[in-house]
């Protein structure tokens, strides 16, 4: 006789139950009158037969199992809020004892993931999850290792992949923790069970910083005319196009070639914002360096730096407004030295209209500075994520 069964991993620890069912049917009997045996009413038309599993414990039947649990952020060094919408995390679960029953595995994570798919090398992992519902609630993963018995020096390597809401807000860092457990009595002292991890937390930011339409372009001199001025206006324009943001923008501003100063006003200021003097060393070949690069910026005058903090919501944006007077003494310092313009200067005005647009490039020499992250920094991030997860 050959029996096949259904294996069900949920009954792993009961025995296999096997059960034969009889019946006896009586012929007549032609010495007895046609007579019908029967079975007493009572009699037992079943037999039972128990097959235990071989669950291999050694000598002593008791299971010990020796369990490793371990996990990582699949290379990841961030959580990348806005930039990437996935995070991994790869769990290794070895059992370097005997038969482990049932391993499971719990991976706590926080609230804002959300469980997408695991994938397993082996199909020996079945995982269910439940995400954090509101904040200060965490997300929990439950994974069932190799169900019904992770045999010993067995392992199972698999990725639990997180969608990341880019709505959301995390800590600075968070942290995921797993725990592994099994029904065995008793676990190997060195198992090692619980792990604990935390993982930094960074957001995309999508910040822009535009000339307004109404900044000055052009300013022109006339060159025999000593003293003169004209005014300029810049307005920048910082736009933030997604989560509220806390930000500085720095602006660099020339204020002085050589000892003239560009401005006439020798106290320029930029409402909100705060002015620190950048370098005011004079570099001795200022003059050289803005003959052959004719480009008034800082690394030939001297200039300040204004600091100007800003929180913007989202979708919002603020100007700054840089006005004044730009004095014609430094332009002619050079003119007198150099004395580039004495051979074009036929019409007895000096086209300052490139020196003056140089000037106005010089002014937008801007850097946003983000507390704590900057783009560059993404990119990074992002081309390491990448190189990992094609590993
Ligand atoms: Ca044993």
């Amino acid at each position: 006789m050959h029996l096949i069964q259904q294996a069900f991993s949920e009954d792993f620890m009961n025995p296999l139950v096997n059960q034969l069912m009889f019946t006896f049917e009586g012929l007549p009997s032609k010495s007895l009158q046609n007579l019908r045996p029967v079975l007493l009413p009572d009699i037992k038309t079943t037999s039972d037969h128990n097959l235990d599993f071989d669950i291999n414990c050694g000598h002593d039947d008791i299971c010990v199992d020796d369990l490793r649990m371990d996990f990582n952020f699949s290379g990841s060094t961030n959580i990348e809020v806005g930039i990437k919408q996935e995070i991994n995390v790869t769990v290794l679960v070895e059992n370097r004892g005997e038969n482990s029953l049932n391993p499971l595995l719990t991976l706590k994570y926080p609230y804002g993931l959300s469980y997408r798919r695991i994938t397993a090398k082996q199909n020996l992992v079945e995982c269910v999850s439940l995400d954090g519902e509101q904040r200060d609630s965490v997300g929990v993963t439950t994974c069932y290792i190799s169900k019904p018995i992770l045999k010993g020096n067995a392992r199972a390597l698999f990725r639990i992949t997180y969608n990341i809401d880019k709505e959301s807000s995390f800590d600075q860092n968070v942290i995921f923790r797993a725990e592994i457990n099994s029904r065995n009595s008793q676990h190997s002292q060195t198992s090692e069970l619980l792990r604990e991890k935390s993982i930094g937390v960074k957001y995309g930011i999508y910040i822009a910083l535009i000339r307004h339409e109404d900044s000055s372009l052009h300013i022109n001199f006339t060159a025999d005319k000593n003293d003169l001025e004209k005014p300029v206006k810049q307005i920048l324009k910082v736009e933030n196009d997604f989560r509220e943001l806390s930000f500085s923008v720095l602006l660099r501003v020339p204020l002085m070639l050589g000892n003239q100063f560009i401005w006439t006003d020798g106290n320029l200021q930029i409402a909100d914002c705060m002015k620190q003097l950048d370098d005011p060393q004079v570099r001795s070949d200022f003059l050289e360096v803005f003959k052959k690069d004719r480009v008034l910026n800082c690394s030939v005058a001297v200039c300040a730096v204004f600091r100007c903090d800003v929180t913007l919501s989202r979708n919002e944006r603020t100007l700054f407004n840089i006005s004044g007077n730009v004095s014609s003494a430094w332009i002619e310092q050079i003119s007198t030295q150099v004395e580039v313009f004495e051979e074009v200067d036929l019409t007895k005005q000096i086209s300052a209209g490139v020196l003056g647009g140089l000037l106005l490039l010089a002014l937008i020499t801007t850097a946003l500075h983000k507390a704590g992250f900057f783009k560059s920094r993404y990119k990074q991030l992002l081309e390491t994520a990448e190189q990992n997860v094609e590993e």
